[in-house]
């Protein structure tokens, strides 16, 4: 081919990228909002540097600069780098990444801007990349981004990045992209809770929902209430306050929320260890004890504690799953709802309403399980966000009763369901049924979720990954931009699932756990 002809396939090439998948080559996960690229190929500089100048951003606390070491680390981890490579003196040095972010502030909230452009030219003396972003969170989905443009070359022994010249602008179509962890089943180790909080990073998931305690352990203390911890499944199974702000710091320099949970009062057996008279009677444990003031001073003790710590604007607060056979049982209880004038169900109302009322009394915004809203929705507190699990997609009832929602149905979105597949994860669409405009603004995204009955420190990786990369894709990329068929995306999903290996996390194949969409 002459060179004229070499330029209109660049061309073409060029124009076809930009429809987002479908090109043999392009293997960014998620895929971006617009992609274009061209074939030529830089080479990394050894000394490759970040250089921030025009920042209105000080980075005085380095959560930039700590995200382009670890970048350094992730683009250098699969190969030694050969330092004396002669190739080095070639005129196609990638130098430098300029970073531009326009606003000074880093307050991680939710809903801040996460847009950036990245631009990798093909030439310049020298040659530098560019990103720009409205936040560091921002800069930070750049840099994640730019983290996959890198390969090893084999012959030079250098870094390169290829298909240049790259223009990616990007952004989030979902503001709240989730994964829950349940570390009442099973506890899972700091280091693991670590890794997990990386690992979403690559996938740009920006909430932590991390279910602490439920009937099974309660490893987290309480300086309010300090026996609660001993609910815990042994001593060293627990987490201290501190361990739960370096969990919440870790997080946030990495843009990710971290969304704690009590779920009440169904999910509770734990806390009577230390509390007896917080369950109904020692032989019939649950619901908490609605009839005892006591139990709400320890829910508002609790929530006091977690403000200082957990300071993301929501708290969820459960509410699923609630038999409420032991209050009609256990005989001090039944004479309170006499007294009261209650019925059961009534009184699972009052106290999910009661306990909404604390949380809003410490500055929370509250996010309960869906059978709340299934049985007295007209009563929740209008700020609620009513988060779905059961089958049937509840979203379209919630968001046209004005309220908003968090999709995670158990047949889509459960990880810990080993059958479900990660095309299934990757097609399930949160606005599905959903077609006014207004009302799909009121599902704030979706989450996935990794109950722990089954799951411990050692298969907590796989059992996320790749699975919860597919769901990703759909919380991030633009609807036009995702396959309509999820066998389009398979490679650029398998070639992102070896990048996780790469980088240490034990990511299954797609072929085993999740396995891969079936040859017809
Ligand atoms: N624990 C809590 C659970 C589940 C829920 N809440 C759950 C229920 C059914 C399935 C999977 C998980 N283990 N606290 C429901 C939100 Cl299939």
């Amino acid at each position: 081919m002459g060179e004229r002809g070499m330029k209109l396939l660049g061309l073409v090439l060029l124009v076809l990228s930009s429809a987002g998948y479908g090109v043999v080559g392009l293997n960014i996960w998620p895929m971006p909002k617009s992609v274009n690229h061209g074939q030529q190929s830089l080479l990394l500089s050894k000394d490759f540097a970040l250089d921030t100048e025009g920042s209105k951003y000080s980075d005085s606390s380095s959560i930039l600069k700590d995200g382009f070491s670890r970048l350094l680390d992730l683009i250098q981890v699969s190969h030694n780098v050969d330092e004396n490579s002669t190739y080095y003196d070639h005129s196609q040095l990638l130098k430098r990444l300029h970073v531009v972010i326009f606003s000074p502030d880093d307050k991680l909230q939710f809903g801040i801007d996460e847009s950036y452009k990245l631009t990798v030219p093909s030439t310049g003396n020298p040659i530098y990349a560019h990103l720009e972003a409205h936040t560091v969170y921002g800069a930070l989905h750049g840099l994640q981004t730019f983290s996959q443009l890198c390969n090893f070359n084999f012959t030079t022994r250098i870094i390169e990045v290829r298909q240049v010249p790259w223009i990616i602008i990007d952004q989030p179509r979902f503001q709240y992209r989730g994964l829950l962890i349940d570390t009442s089943r099973h506890y899972q180790p700091l280091p693991m809770i670590k890794n997990v909080i990386d690992a979403m990073t690559y996938t740009k998931l920006n909430v932590l929902h991390w279910h602490i305690v439920d009937s099974q352990s309660f490893p987290l203390e309480i300086p309010s209430y300090p026996k609660l911890w001993k609910g815990a499944y042994s001593s060293s199974e627990r987490y201290t306050m501190a361990d739960a702000a370096e969990v919440v710091d870790f997080a946030r320099r990495r843009g990710i929320h971290v969304l704690a949970e009590i779920d009440v009062p169904g999910h509770a057996g734990s806390w009577g260890v230390g509390y007896p008279s917080l369950l109904p009677s020692p032989t019939c444990q649950q619901p908490l004890d609605v009839s005892n003031e006591f139990t709400f001073k320890v829910i508002d003790g609790i929530l006091s504690d977690f403000s200082k710590v957990f300071n993301f604007r929501f708290v969820h607060l459960g509410g699923d799953e609630v038999d409420t056979t032991c209050w009609a049982l256990v005989p001090h209880i039944r004479e309170w709802l006499n007294k009261k004038g209650l019925n059961e169900s009534e009184a699972y109302e009052y106290f999910v309403l009661r306990a909404q009322k604390i949380a809003l009394s410490h500055g929370y915004e509250v996010i309960n399980w869906e059978e709340t809203f299934n049985h007295f929705g007209s009563k929740l507190n209008p700020s609620t966000v009513v988060h779905n699990w059961l089958e049937g997609n509840v979203a379209p009832r919630v968001v046209a009763a004005g309220l908003r929602c968090i999709v995670s149905n158990q047949d889509k979105w459960y990880l810990d369901h080993l059958d479900a597949t990660w095309d299934q994860f990757y097609m399930n669409e949160p606005l599905a049924n959903i077609t006014n405009s207004k009302q799909q603004k009121l599902v704030i995204g979706g989450e996935v979720c990794l109950w722990g009955e089954h799951i411990d420190g050692s298969d907590i990786e796989q059992t996320i990954w790749p699975r919860a990369a597919a769901a990703a894709e759909r919380m991030w990329t633009p609807f036009n931009n995702l396959a309509k068929d999820p066998r389009q995306v398979t490679g650029r999903l398998a070639h992102f699932r070896c990048l996780l290996n790469q980088r240490g996390v034990a990511a299954a194949p797609l072929a085993g756990l999740g396995r891969a969409v079936p040859v017809e």
